[in-house]
């Protein structure tokens, strides 16, 4: 299959009227919903992230891992025109066994590339927001190393995700982990940085500067987990090819 196609393992749950509304789509979201035994917990990952950085790549590859399915789940291209509009969804739940060998149904959410040219930054946010409260793991894909910019742009869209939530009934949606996604890595000189997690733990220490640690301090109070994966370039031809062959 090649770029761009639509697999059909994918459909869209949410896109923008064109005032800028949300618009969801209730009959395959009614569908997901109908389809999850009662007796196992959803489990949500959600990807956001800037454009053209390989998230519905990454997203495919993680669920040809678990269903092996070939054909990519979520359309991807090397174009530079962003692909994925508003959030797209696998159509089915998939079963997965949690860390406490419970049985689980894992969503995986696919969106739109946040500051990509055709989001203002009103649509960027409610695209963010509505993905951050929908997810169990929200991973935030970046490229080549976390930046004090991704750090306060998760921590400000977070705010307004926030917000929003104080406007439903469900105070306990979303915010659980914040997974970094880190696309690219090519520092291997850093002993300390062979543990993910050890890395964004250096990031996130406090820096003795009040705006540097306000950012971090909101972030800490904001998701109850964080977590980082530094995975390498898969490569020009492998990127071009069915999302198969991540080294990490
Ligand atoms: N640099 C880099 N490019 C990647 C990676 N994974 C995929 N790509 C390329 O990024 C481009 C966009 O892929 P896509 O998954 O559609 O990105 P999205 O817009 O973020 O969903 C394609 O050219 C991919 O081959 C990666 O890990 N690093
Ligand atoms: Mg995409």
């Amino acid at each position: 299959m090649s770029a761009g196609a639509n697999s059909g393992l994918s459909v869209q749950l949410v896109s923008f009227a064109d005032d800028g509304a949300l618009v969801i789509n209730r009959p395959a979201l009614n569908d997901l919903v109908a389809s999850a035994p009662l007796d196992e917990r959803l489990v949500v990952v959600g990807m956001c992230g800037p454009a053209r950085t390989g998230k519905s790549l990454l997203l495919s590859f993680l669920a040809g891992h678990l269903t092996g399915q070939h054909d990519p789940a979520f359309m991807f291209g090397w174009g530079r025109q962003a692909v994925t509009l508003g959030v797209w969804g696998m159509r089915t739940l998939l079963p997965v066994a949690l860390r406490d060998g419970s049985k689980a149904r894992l969503l995986i959410l696919d969106s739109q590339g946040l500051f990509d040219s055709q989001l203002s930054e009103a649509r960027t946010m409610r695209i963010f927001a509505l993905t951050l409260l929908c997810s169990t793991v929200l991973i935030q894909n970046l490229s080549k190393q976390v930046q004090e910019d991704n750090l306060q742009s998760a921590a400000m869209y977070s705010s307004f995700a926030k917000l929003v939530r104080s406007q439903t009934d469900a105070p306990r949606l979303g915010f659980h982990t914040l997974f970094f996604a880190v696309r690219d890595w090519q520092f291997d000189d850093d002993d300390d940085v062979d543990d993910d997690d050890a890395y964004l733990a250096q990031i996130l220490r406090p820096k003795g500067d009040a705006d540097l640690d306000g950012t971090r301090e909101a972030l800490a109070s904001t998701f109850d987990h964080m977590h980082a994966a530094l995975l390498c370039h898969p490569g020009r031809t492998r990127s071009r090819t069915a999302p198969t062959h991540y080294r990490r």
